[in-house]
């Protein structure tokens, strides 16, 4: 990659490896079950979060769609957290498409949604409730600053939805970072859930997929789904060849984008003109304060002429995520920090 693109772990290009291992794949046609390449990411994936069966999905969107499609018939209820990805970022597909109705809780700061609004939030039997059927929680928890909830939470609302007969939905699109923060297996840190997706073309590198996990009779129902969405792909081993790298060498090397992210949040709240707000896992925001010389597409604009490419948080023009991924090394983030002491100077 030439540009430092900081905007998203979305933008990673797959390493020569990666399309060295495309050029060879061995493929066959998926919606048959022949493709030799997906079978055995599905199965690799599927094993190393300790679940039963996995399903090669195009995207994240697509594999939570599949996922409370499938968990979660026309008129139920999920309960989720208001600053997720699944409710302010999928265009309300589960509803669009699936009929199902969110019910939102606060996402606080540590990420978390309060057990105790969880339970509250649990429709009792009457006539005039919808039925819950699901909790999804997002682990990291990308719009609060990419932080990571801990195994023993996750178990606690896998306990509470058990309790309760619902199922447990883990959008886990960063969820290697998530193991990566807390130094535990994979499969821990999706501690009792019953399904989880994660994306393979984040940090971990691949061009383009995510897996869904989950049992066997979950993952056979939401093979249908994928079907119905237009997600079967034929000759699909040509990514999950990547998808290989990605699952068993990309996702043990997050720990350097954590720490060159820490670098450079602690780069950051030196330079004057900027307030550094959080700093989690592969995530940095910050905010130009109003001593900052210029304004924020001045600065966007200046950083880019330098070769960097940073864009403005949602709705808040003076906000910025940083997100470091495998293109982004310590040499860079020194590069980017010498470029916004020039530009804010
Ligand atoms: N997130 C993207 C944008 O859509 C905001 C990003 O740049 O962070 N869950 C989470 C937590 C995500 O952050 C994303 C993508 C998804 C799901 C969706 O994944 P894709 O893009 O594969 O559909």
């Amino acid at each position: 990659m030439e540009m430092i693109d900081l905007r998203s772990d979305t933008v990673t290009w797959p390493t020569a490896e990666m399309r060295e291992v495309m050029a060879s794949a061995e493929v066959g046609d998926d919606v048959y079950g022949e493709d030799p390449t997906v079978n055995r990411l599905e199965a690799e994936a599927a094993e190393m979060f300790g679940r039963e069966a996995g399903l090669f999905v195009t995207s994240g969107t697509q594999g939570n769609l599949i996922a409370l499609l499938t968990h979660a018939p026309r008129g139920s209820e999920v309960i989720l957290g208001d600053k997720a990805h699944i409710f302010l970022y999928e265009q309300g597909g589960i509803s669009a498409l699936g009929g199902i109705m969110p019910h939102t809780l606060p996402v606080q700061a540590d990420g978390t949604l309060s057990l105790k609004q969880i339970e509250g939030a649990i429709r009792g039997d009457n006539n005039h409730f919808p039925r819950t059927k699901v909790v999804a929680l997002e682990n990291t928890q990308g719009t609060v600053g990419g932080v990571p909830l801990s195994p023993e939470y996750v178990q606690d609302v896998a306990d509470l939805a058990h309790d309760h007969g619902l199922k447990l939905h883990i959008d886990g699109a960063r969820i290697f970072n998530a193991a990566a923060h807390f130094g535990v297996a994979p499969e821990t840190i999706i501690n009792g859930a019953d399904s989880m997706t994660f994306c393979l073309s984040k940090g971990l590198g691949a061009p383009a997929g995510s897996i869904l996990v989950g049992d066997r009779a979950f993952i056979a129902e939401a093979r249908r789904a994928r079907k119905l969405l237009g997600g079967g792909m034929r000759q699909a081993g040509v990514l999950a060849a990547p998808g290989l790298i990605a699952l068993h060498k990309m996702s043990t090397r997050l720990h350097e984008d954590h720490v060159n992210a820490a670098a450079l949040a602690s780069g950051l709240a030196q330079i004057p003109g900027v307030r550094l707000l959080s700093n989690h896992t592969n995530f940095v925001f910050f905010e130009l304060s109003d001593a900052a010389p210029v304004s924020a597409e001045d600065f966007v604009a200046q950083m880019k002429a330098r070769n960097i490419l940073l864009s403005p948080y949602h709705g808040a023009p003076r906000k910025f995520r940083v997100v470091i991924h495998h293109w982004i090394s310590a040499a860079r983030v020194a590069e980017v920090l010498a470029a916004m002491r020039m530009v804010l100077g």
